[in-house]
């Protein structure tokens, strides 16, 4: 039997490593696109290098020929876009990048589908970002964008344009809407993966505090792992669309470092309010503290996401819990402490 052929652009992050593992574990030929870096940007996905059904080259969101060039070469049945600058607080300080990588970029692959193959299959890596600063309580597919950051602002063109190929042009062409999602592999500067690594240190006597931005945002917490079975469901659909991926529940950050604190058995204690606010440990020292530098010029103070048509459509359900993903990233965490020592 004929084997799919996919495309990853984005495929050495944490979303790419984990669709990747799905996609040669249902036989598909993955043809991942990494961008030249100074260090060696595919630590995430070594496991993978040497297996037959899985090919890598080189190429840059920000630069259409290469795009166009690797889909050409390629023609796979479906092309995922994961690539992105991916950090929210970052768009603030790189904010055209952001906009030329997360919106360009996307309308540059739109533009190789419409021209080389129609019936490529596409999938755009949209975010509750996007809904930003919302009076929704709870997010759907139906619920207005207000994003916050030129983050989520490019991923609002790439959500729209990606809507349009699909209607004028009848290309295959769907949208995730992701709220968070972590795992062992997230980038260090999330929240989550700080979280978790710095408790993990002051636990063990190798770091002395962990400094945070806003307590009190709240998030919608997921497993990457889950969420890529939605994101390959996506494309299977026999009608392109538009799903949003959550898990329903959400907690702060604040909540988050607790749930932390409790599972590594760190006992901390919270005191002192705003920018003062800080907890400290059973000897009275202060182990978290708060600097506005994390601030974000604008904040996204609420997300939640109503996945009712994904479950219903998709037949997709969340299985690991919080609790689960956290504990699972401590014990990541812990092992790499013990390689390193
Ligand atoms: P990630 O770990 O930051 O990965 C982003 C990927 O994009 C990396 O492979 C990165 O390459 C690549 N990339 C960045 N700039 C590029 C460029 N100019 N050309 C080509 N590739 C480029 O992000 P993730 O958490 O896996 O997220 C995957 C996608 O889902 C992103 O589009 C993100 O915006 C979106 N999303 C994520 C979440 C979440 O909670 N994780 C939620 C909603 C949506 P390098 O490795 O070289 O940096
Ligand atoms: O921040 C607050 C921060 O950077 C979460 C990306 O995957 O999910 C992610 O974006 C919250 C924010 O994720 C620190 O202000 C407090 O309110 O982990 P984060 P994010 O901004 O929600 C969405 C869905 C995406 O699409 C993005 O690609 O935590 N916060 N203190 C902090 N955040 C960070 N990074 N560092 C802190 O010290």
């Amino acid at each position: 039997m004929l084997k799919k052929k996919a495309i990853i652009f984005g495929v050495t992050g944490q979303d790419g490593y984990y669709l990747t593992k799905l996609l040669l574990k249902k036989n598909y030929i993955v043809h991942g696109v990494k961008r030249r870096s100074s260090s060696v940007p595919t630590n995430r996905i070594s496991s993978f290098l040497n297996q037959k059904n899985f090919i890598i080259h080189y190429g840059d969101l920000t630069d259409t020929s290469s795009i166009y060039n690797i889909i050409k070469t390629v023609k796979p049945h479906e092309i995922y876009n994961l690539a992105a600058q991916s950090h929210v607080g970052v768009s603030f300080y790189t904010p055209i990048f952001t906009a030329n990588v997360n919106a360009i970029g996307v309308l540059s692959i739109l533009e190789a589908i419409r021209t080389i193959k129609k019936d490529i299959k596409f999938y755009q890596a949209g975010t509750s970002e996007m809904f930003g600063k919302t009076a929704s309580r709870v997010q759907s597919e139906k619920t207005i964008f207000n994003p916050q950051s030129p983050y989520g602002a490019a991923k609002v063109f790439a959500h729209q344009i990606t809507r349009n190929y699909r209607d004028a042009y009848k290309i295959f062409a769907s949208n995730g809407i992701l709220f968070n999602h972590e795992s062992p592999f997230r980038g260090d500067n999330f929240v989550t993966k700080k979280i978790i690594s710095s408790l993990s240190n002051i636990k063990i006597g190798k770091q002395k505090k962990l400094v945070l931005g806003n307590l009190y945002a709240r998030r919608d917490w997921g497993h990457a792992a889950d969420y890529v079975e939605a994101i390959h469901k996506i494309l299977q659909q026999k009608k392109p669309d538009d799903y949003v991926i959550a898990t329903g529940r959400e907690c702060t950050i604040k909540e988050f470092v607790n749930k932390t604190a409790k599972i590594i058995n760190l006992k901390i204690k919270w005191k002192g309010r705003d920018l003062n606010e800080i907890a400290i440990d059973e000897k009275g020292k202060t182990i978290i503290s708060v600097d506005k530098k994390y601030f974000r010029p604008l904040e996204v103070d609420y997300l939640k996401g109503d996945a009712t048509k994904a479950k219903k459509i998709l037949k997709w359900r969340t299985k690991i819990t919080l609790e689960d993903l956290i504990k699972e990233m401590v014990l990541h965490e812990s092992k790499q402490l013990i390689k390193k020592s």
